[in-house]
C-alpha cells in the first residue's frame, strides 16, 4: 500500500463518543440537534465523514434501535457526510445489541478488531463477534472501518481477510485510535510499526490519538501519507486547560495542519469512493 502522501485528505470527525458525560462538558453534542449542528458545522470546515455515538433523553449513552435510525436519517438529510455509526457503544453495551446497529442501515460501521483494556474497564470485542457483525456488515452492504486499538489488531485483521475475503465496496479502511490506557501508545513509533504491518489489501487509513497524543498521532499520520479522524470522543482540550467549545475546532485544527503538509480536505462524495461506497 502506498505511504506517500496523496494530495487530498480524509478527515473524519467523532464528535460525542460514549465516555464523556453531559455534566462534565456541556459543550459535548449529545441530543440530535446538538448533533446535526456539529455536523454541519464540521462538514463546512472540511469533515467528510462522521463517526456517530447517539445519547439518551438523559444524555447517557444508547444503541436504541429508533434513535439510531433517526439520527442516520437526520444527518443525510442535513449533511452531506459519510454516516458511520460506532458499533463499539460504551464498554457496558452487550455483543447482542451491538450487532443490531447495523439495521440503522449506516454507510459505514466500526468495526474493532480485538479486546482492548480500556482504562479500568475492557472494552470486549471476542473472535467470534468480530467475525459475526463482520459477516453482517457484507450482507446489508455497510462499509466497516476497522479499528485498530493495538498491533494485534493489526494481525487479527489480516486473519479476517484471510477468512472471509474483502470487505463490501472492495476496499480495506482502517483507523488507528491511539493512546487509549491498555491499547497501544499515541506514537510516531508505534505508528510506524502499525503502518508497517498493515495487510496489503487495506487501501486507506486514518488515525487519531486520545488525550495528550492528539497532536503527535495527527503530526506522525501526516508525515506518514495518512487520513485524519479528529473530534470530542477523542479530545476536549486544543492546549492545556484551553477546553474544546466546538467540534469544529478540531476539525479547523486538522486542516490547518493538512495544509501545511500540502493536503487538501476530501469532499464527502470523494470519501464514499475511498472508503467503497457506491
Ligand atoms: N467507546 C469505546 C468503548 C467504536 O466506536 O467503535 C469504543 C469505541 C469504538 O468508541
Ligand atoms: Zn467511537
Amino acid at each position: 500500500m502506498p505511504t506517500t502522501s496523496p494530495d487530498q485528505i480524509l478527515i473524519t470527525v467523532a464528535p460525542t463518543g460514549a465516555e464523556t458525560t453531559k455534566e462534565d462538558c456541556p459543550q459535548l453534542p449529545t441530543t440530535l440537534e446538538e448533533l446535526v449542528q456539529a455536523a454541519q458545522e464540521c462538514e463546512a470546515a472540511g469533515a467528510a465523514m462522521i463517526h456517530v455515538h447517539i445519547r439518551d433523553a438523559d444524555h447517557r449513552p444508547t444503541l436504541d434501535p429508533t434513535r439510531l435510525k433517526d439520527t442516520v436519517q437526520a444527518l443525510r438529510e442535513q449533511t452531506g457526510l459519510v454516516v458511520q455509526l460506532s458499533t463499539g457503544g460504551s464498554v457496558h453495551d452487550p455483543l447482542e445489541h451491538r450487532l443490531k446497529v447495523l439495521d440503522a442501515q449506516p454507510d459505514s460501521c466500526s468495526l474493532t478488531m480485538g479486546t482492548t483494556n480500556f482504562g479500568d474497564d475492557v472494552f470486549s470485542n471476542p473472535w467470534p463477534f468480530i467475525c459475526e457483525l463482520y459477516q453482517l456488515s457484507q450482507e446489508r452492504q455497510v462499509v466497516p472501518e476497522f479499528e485498530l486499538f493495538d498491533l494485534g489488531h493489526v494481525h487479527a485483521l489480516r486473519r479476517l481477510l484471510d477468512t472471509y475475503g474483502l470487505p463490501y465496496g472492495g476496499k480495506v479502511h482502517c483507523d488507528f485510535v491511539m493512546g487509549v490506557p491498555g491499547g497501544m501508545p499515541g506514537t510516531a513509533a508505534a505508528l510506524v510499526a502499525g503502518v508497517g504491518l498493515l495487510p496489503e489489501e487495506v487501501t486507506s487509513w486514518s488515525a487519531t490519538g486520545i488525550g495528550r497524543s492528539t497532536l503527535p498521532v495527527m503530526f506522525a499520520a501526516l508525515s506518514m501519507g495518512g487520513h485524519l479522524r479528529v473530534g470530542m470522543e477523542d479530545v476536549l482540550t486544543l492546549a492545556r486547560r484551553v477546553p474544546v467549545e466546538r467540534n469544529s475546532q478540531l476539525v479547523e485544527r486538522a486542516v490547518s495542519a493538512a495544509a501545511l503538509a500540502q493536503r487538501t480536505p476530501m469532499s464527502p462524495d470523494d470519501a464514499r469512493a475511498l472508503i467503497g461506497l457506491a
